[in-house]
This record gives C-alpha cells, structure tokens and sequence, in this order.
C-alpha cells in the first residue's frame, strides 16, 4: 500500500527531458556552412531585440556541446529535445545540402546516445533561412511548406538511422501570428508587417500545410519504425473553479481562445473551428481543396508548450462566457505574460482529450519553465527557488492529468540552460543552469538539483 498518497509518483516510463532550440543556444552562425536565418537578420536590425542581443554566440553550444551532454547526463534526463537549423542543412533554403551541417547534428546525436539520452529533434523552431523571405516572404508564400517538405525529406533521410523521434514545428502562431501582425509586442522575426489580418491567417495556413507535408516527408524517408509529433502552444482556458458550469464555459470559450480554433483543431481534427470560422468572416484564409486532408495526419503524439493560461468563467452574456483578465497584483515571473497559474497544464491536456476530442492522442509537454531573476551569490550559486516553486507546482498538475488517466508520456523543462530568448535576448533567463556569457561558463542552479531529485526518485519533490 502506498503510504504517502501525496508523493506525487510517476510510473517507471515516465519519460523526463529538457528542451532547447538551434538558434537559441548555438551561436556559430557563420561556421559550418550555415548562412543567415530570419532571426540573424531580424536581430541585427536596431531596436528589434533587447540591448541589440543576436544569437551570434549564444550559448556557444556548436562547439561546446560535449560539456551540454555531460551536464544533461549529470542531469539524469533521458530524453532531450533539440531542434535543426534549416540554415545549416540546406544554407539557401532549397537545393545542395550543406554536408557539414549535417554532420554537426551526427555528432550531437551520437554523443547523446553514447549517455543512453534519446534524442527529440525539432525540424523547425522558427529561425527560417533569409534567402527564403528574400525570395518569396517566407510563410506568406504557399511556397514554403513545400520547400519544407524538401529539407525535412533532406534531414530525415540523412539522420533517420539515429533519430526516431521526431516534432515537426514548434508554435506556430508565434512565427506566423507574431511574426507578421500589426502591433505585436515583442516582435518577432520576420517582423514584416501586413495589412490585412486574413494575410496573417493565410501564413498560418501555409505553416499548417507545412507540417502535413512534413509528417508525409519523416514517413516516407524514415526506414525505420518513428514517432511523429506537432508541437504547440495553444491557450489554455482554465475554469474559475472546477464547479460544472465554469468547466462547460471553460470548454465553450477554448476554440475562440488565441489562435486555437485555426490551428490545433485543423491539425487534430482536420477542420477549422466553425465558431472561429464564423468570428473570421472575410479574415479567413483561402483553403484549398485537399489541404485539409494533408494538415491533418495522424500523429503518434501531440507536444504541448505550456507556459499561462487564462482564467474562463459562465456569463449571462450571449457567448455564455467570458474571459477573466488577470488583477493587477496577480504573482507572475519575469516575463509580462508569464502569469503563475499551473492549472493550465492539467486543463490543456484535458482540453486536448474531451474539448478538441483526441482522448486517443498521446501528450508531451514539450516545453514548461519560467523566466527568474536569477544572481550569482557571493558563493557562486544561483538559488532559484521562484522557479522550483513554479516548476514544482506545474509537475504535480501533470501528476494529477495523469494519475486521471489523460495519456501524458513526459515532461520537457524549457530549458537545459538559460539563452537567447527571441526579442528580450540574453536579458530573461529560463535555464536550469546559468550561463555567465563573457566567460561561458556553466553553472547549475538549484532547480538543477531539485529536477535532478525529481528524476531519480520519480516524484515531485
Ligand atoms: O524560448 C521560448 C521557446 O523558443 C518557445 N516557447 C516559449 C519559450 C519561452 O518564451
């Protein structure tokens, strides 16, 4: 008999993992034959990214990811998620494949594999080749899903004898919605701006489009047996209390919620949310015949990017909800969105299985953490306990998913270390080991070693 009921245990095959992304923790962007992504030229640009931070250097990972591993393995984690610059593998964005872009991926592989780490590849987390938004505007153009077809059949056909687990795109309402709407805040690369909110819906659509090709592409160029994935960050509406009738208005408000209606219902079900579709009017993008077939393949597993959510309750309005905003002394970490509600991990997944209707689906969170202030002391450490109170609380909410039977397989920490994090640079830190960026050096935080405890006793602790 279990003895302590509120262990928070997990069963053996948990998986437990951290997270990263190519441009984030790289750096050497101008060695291996890599030319210039979006993200190069967006933050070059004065005044896009704080402090005029690029990710140049970054955390300097092509040439010191034999250290990364071995921290990963001091870490415990079996499962690391990383993701593929396009820019390395095929530098122009179509064509010749670039050998030594390739072979620095082997490398990385091969290392986690000699520490029994699994690796989880991302085929695309935002940093697009140049000569591609050059060429034809990137997303905007129905283009680029095929021409990311090409480069995932390049990079699959190539690393699929030591890659098995594969996530297609990562959040695409960020590249697409924020990376061309008007007014956004931060911004985010390409930055370009279009007129017409149906031209921002039109990119997601194409990116949508991308990732169906995808799936076909790993399918088609894997000999051996993968696992395919999408990787999201829809919004997540959590009930005001769990009483029955702010869950049913949590459920009614979660298709007309960010961009969720567009996009995790086409890839999960194979349609656009009628009510989003309504709300859309003339704002919706042109769908072609077939395209919805191709966007919704079946998958072996969803990535679910969980940060936020937003708090729903019953109205006595015509919606018959509504949307709460947060009070003014709400607790939050150091990103203006990053608002402490780890609810929002359990009702994502349980939205997934009884909102959006894919009980059968497999989830990962393939991204949690958080943003802190982390110092240096004067002994040399970093005692993040913001972020282990925030973390603690998100894996007990991940605990209870499963513990109710939601098919949750594990757990990816955004991130192994702190980076290049988009437009706020090397300002907003997420790792669970610092990085002291004049000297590189590697510092493992507190939270370190509380997920490192997690992981060997498989609990929350
Ligand atoms: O750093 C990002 C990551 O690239 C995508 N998901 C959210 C993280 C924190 O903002």
């Amino acid at each position: 008999m279990n003895s302590r009921p509120n262990s928070y245990q997990f069963s053996e095959n948990f998986w437990w993992g951290a997270a990263t992304a190519s441009y984030q923790i790289e750096g050497a962007v101008n060695e291996g034959g890599r030319k210039p992504s979006v993200w190069d030229t967006f933050s070059a640009t004065p005044g896009r990214v704080l402090n005029g931070d690029t990710g140049a250097i970054a955390c300097d990972h092509y040439h010191r990811y034999p250290q990364d591993v071995q921290l990963m393995a001091q870490l415990g984690i079996k499962h690391y998620r990383f993701s593929i610059s396009w820019s390395r593998i095929m530098p122009d964005g179509v064509g010749q494949v670039n050998q030594q872009g390739v072979d620095f991926y082997k490398r990385l592989v091969d290392n986690l594999l000699s520490y029994g780490i699994t690796p989880h590849a991302t085929l695309f987390h935002w940093d697009s080749p140049q000569a591609l938004e050059e060429l034809y505007g990137s997303w905007q153009s129905r283009q680029m899903s095929f021409d990311y077809a090409d480069y995932v059949m390049a990079v699959v056909s190539r690393l699929g004898d030591r890659i098995t687990n594969w996530m297609t795109i990562n959040e695409i309402p960020c590249f697409t919605h924020m990376g061309y709407a008007l007014n956004q805040e931060p911004p985010h690369a390409p930055g370009k701006r279009v007129s017409l909110a149906k031209q921002v819906w039109q990119a997601s659509h194409h990116a949508l489009l991308a990732h169906g090709l995808g799936v076909q592409a790993i399918r088609a160029a894997s000999t051996v047996p993968c696992s395919v994935a999408l990787v999201d960050n829809f919004a997540v509406t959590v009930p005001i209390n769990e009483s029955p009738v702010h869950v049913a208005a949590a459920k009614q408000a979660f298709p007309s919620c960010g961009q969720n209606g567009g996009i995790v219902f086409p890839a999960l079900t194979g349609a656009y949310s009628p009510v989003l579709l309504e709300q859309l009017a003339a704002d919706a993008p042109d769908i072609q015949e077939g395209d919805l077939q191709v966007i919704h393949q079946p998958l072996d597993v969803f990535g679910f990017n969980v940060y936020s959510g937003t708090y729903v309750r019953a109205a006595d309005n015509q919606l018959g909800y509504e949307f709460l905003s947060f009070p003014p002394g709400y607790p939050r970490l150091h990103m203006p969105w990053l608002n402490i509600l780890p609810d929002s991990l359990y009702w994502g997944i349980r939205h997934l299985s009884e909102t959006v209707g894919r009980p059968d689906l497999p989830v990962l969170i393939s991204e949690n953490g958080c943003a802190a202030q982390d110092r240096v002391n004067a002994q040399g450490e970093v005692i993040d306990t913001d972020r282990i109170m925030y973390l603690r609380e998100h894996l007990r909410a991940a605990h209870r998913a499963v513990s109710e039977g939601y098919p949750l397989k594990g757990y990816f920490l955004w991130s192994l270390m702190d980076n290049f994090e988009w437009a706020c640079g090397y300002e907003r830190r997420f790792g669970l080991i610092y990085i002291d960026y004049p000297t590189q050096r590697r510092i493992p935080k507190a939270s370190f070693d509380w997920y490192k405890e997690c992981i060997k006793s498989n609990r929350v602790v």
